[in-house]
This record gives C-alpha cells, sequence and structure tokens, in this order.
C-alpha cells in the first residue's frame, strides 16, 4: 500500500497538527491518543513513513519497542497502572483507522478497553 502523505500523524510528525506529546527520539515519538480507551492511552509512532508493520524497517521497529517500553513504565510508575495493554493494527480490514503505523499503549486490562 502507498503511503499516504496527509494522513493525520504525518502531519502531526510534520508540526501541522498539535499533539500532547509524551517523548521524541530521532526514530520515534510518544503522544497522547485523542480519543483513549483509558486515563493514559498513549500512542508511538515511528518518523519513518510506514503504513503498517509489513512495511516498517527493523530499526524503526526496535526503536518503537523501546519507546512503548519507556512510556508503559512511566503508566506504571506515573498513573500506578498494573497491567499495561498494547495494541497494534494493520490495515483497514483489522480496523486501523490512522495509516502511519501506532502501537496503542493502554493502561489498565483488555477488560477495559471500549473497542477491541
Ligand atoms: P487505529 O484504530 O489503531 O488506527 O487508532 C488510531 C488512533 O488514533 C485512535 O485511537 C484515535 C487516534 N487519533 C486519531 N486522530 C488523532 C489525532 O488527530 N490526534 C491524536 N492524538 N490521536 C488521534
Amino acid at each position: 500500500m502507498a503511503y499516504d502523505t496527509n494522513n493525520i500523524f504525518a502531519k502531526i510528525l510534520r508540526g501541522e497538527i498539535p499533539c500532547t506529546k509524551l517523548y521524541e527520539d530521532d526514530l520515534t515519538l510518544a503522544f497522547m491518543d485523542i480519543m483513549p480507551q483509558t486515563d493514559g492511552h498513549a500512542l508511538v509512532i515511528p518518523k519513518e513513513p510506514a503504513t503498517t508493520l509489513f512495511e516498517l524497517s527493523d530499526e524503526a521497529a526496535a526503536a518503537c519497542m523501546a519507546t512503548v517500553r519507556r512510556i508503559g513504565n512511566a503508566q506504571k510508575k506515573g498513573l500506578g497502572a498494573e497491567g499495561i495493554v498494547l495494541m497494534q493494527l494493520n490495515g483497514p480490514e483489522a480496523g486501523q483507522t490512522v495509516p502511519h503505523f501506532h502501537i496503542h499503549v493502554i493502561p489498565g486490562s483488555i477488560a477495559d478497553l471500549r473497542k477491541p
């Protein structure tokens, strides 16, 4: 699938629309989800233009997981979260709505989610 440079996360990466930024490094950005499933629901995205996991470079995949761990640790420490749910959808058929690879980092339990 060709990467859509006008998707909302590409615009966030370019600074064209705002986000509540949690963390940023050379390869990744973490920010609050605008439609949180639970308090503290965050998203981690790579800076490289990948629509799904299957276009993502190994380097960016590793960097995303390092950032996920950083955010999850902050949720545990700052929010007292005992469980952390990771969710990652690939393709509209899976329910992916924003065509830029992202990992949901959700404090709480799978039972707390409003959508699967
Ligand atoms: P998915 O269904 O996995 O593609 O999740 C996309 C998520 O992106 C969804 O939880 C809502 C979030 N989202 C959509 N638009 C925006 C936005 O403009 N800003 C932020 N921070 N999150 C957004």
